[in-house]
């Protein structure tokens, strides 16, 4: 990937992140960090990796995506009102009766969302099921699924993930956001989840470890899928919950907490600062 496509993605994802504070904090509803932690995964693979097509979301060979945690959804709608999955007029309708964007992800209402998602510990298995379809219909295409840390207590992921290894789904792929954080504070002190990437390599998935916000290392891991011929793959994907806003990374209270607001300017103007930087830079870069 050249530096100037990392840096283009990199300006992207300051504006993601706008959408996403602007979203919550206008409908009063959303849960900022959790949004934040995935942009860079979600970035990669909406502009670089998936084959999705906007003007026709339901074609049959496409990438499936879905947001297990479908909790952290306002950077997905960001992103798919920028690819033209919906009007961006959407997004000023999130969380109201008028629009089709809830504070979670609906399949029957929202173009490009897959599965319904919410509930924790329910779109990784559906999205084994689909890879499970493909693979028995001769189909091509991959599933990608993004499952929280903390989603990772729900028993359903095991079973799915066993459930995985043994039919030998390598067009299933996971990426675990793993921002060390759930709803009510440290994964570690809440239910210590132990080392993800050996007990998902224990489960007989094909498991690599990166930093989810470097856009190099998951672009260079997801072109290199499946990491092994006749298994899944799973991408644990170190990350912090709130990236991007200095005050709200890894604070507890933010999971659901609503910027007042002086912390919605601030939040705004440390993003259009980044936004600022990153365009210097890519001025002075060649290629
Ligand atoms: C089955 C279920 N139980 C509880 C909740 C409430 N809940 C919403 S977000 C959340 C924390 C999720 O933590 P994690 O998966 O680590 O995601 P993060 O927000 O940290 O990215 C919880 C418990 C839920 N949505 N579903």
């Amino acid at each position: 990937m050249t530096k100037v496509k990392v840096i283009d993605l990199q300006i992207k994802g300051t504006r993601i992140r706008r959408d996403v504070i602007d979203l919550v904090t206008r409908s009063r509803d959303g849960h900022i960090p959790s949004a934040q932690s995935m942009v860079e995964i979600l970035s990669v693979l909406y502009y670089h990796i998936l084959n999705v097509d906007p003007k026709n979301p339901n074609k049959p060979d496409r990438d499936r995506f879905i947001l297990s945690k479908g909790h952290g959804c306002a950077s997905l709608y960001a992103v798919l009102a920028d690819l033209g999955f919906f009007p961006r007029s959407e997004l000023e309708k999130y969380a109201t009766m008028s629009g089709i964007l809830g504070g979670h992800p609906e399949m029957q209402k929202v173009p490009g969302i897959e599965v319904s998602t919410g509930s924790l510990g329910h779109g990784f298995p559906m999205g084994v099921g689909m890879a499970m379809s493909a693979k028995l219909n001769n189909q091509k295409h991959k599933v990608y699924c993004v499952v929280g840390d903390g989603e990772c207590n729900e028993g359903t992921i095991w079973e799915a993930a066993n459930i995985s290894a043994h039919f030998k789904l390598d067009n299933l792929v996971v990426i675990v956001d793993h921002n060390k954080q759930q709803a009510s504070g440290d994964v570690f002190e809440i239910m210590n989840p132990h080392l993800l990437s050996e007990k998902w390599k224990s489960f007989g998935w094909e498991t690599i470890e990166l930093d989810g916000h470097n856009i190099e290392s998951l672009h260079k891991a997801f072109t290199s899928l499946p990491f092994k011929s006749g298994k899944p793959s799973a991408i644990i994907a170190n990350t912090i919950k709130g990236k991007g806003i200095s005050f709200m990374e890894n604070e507890r209270r933010w999971h659901t907490a609503i910027p007042n607001e002086e912390e919605f300017k601030l939040a705004m103007a440390e993003l259009d600062e980044q936004e600022k930087q990153l365009t210097k830079i890519k001025g002075g870069s060649k290629k």
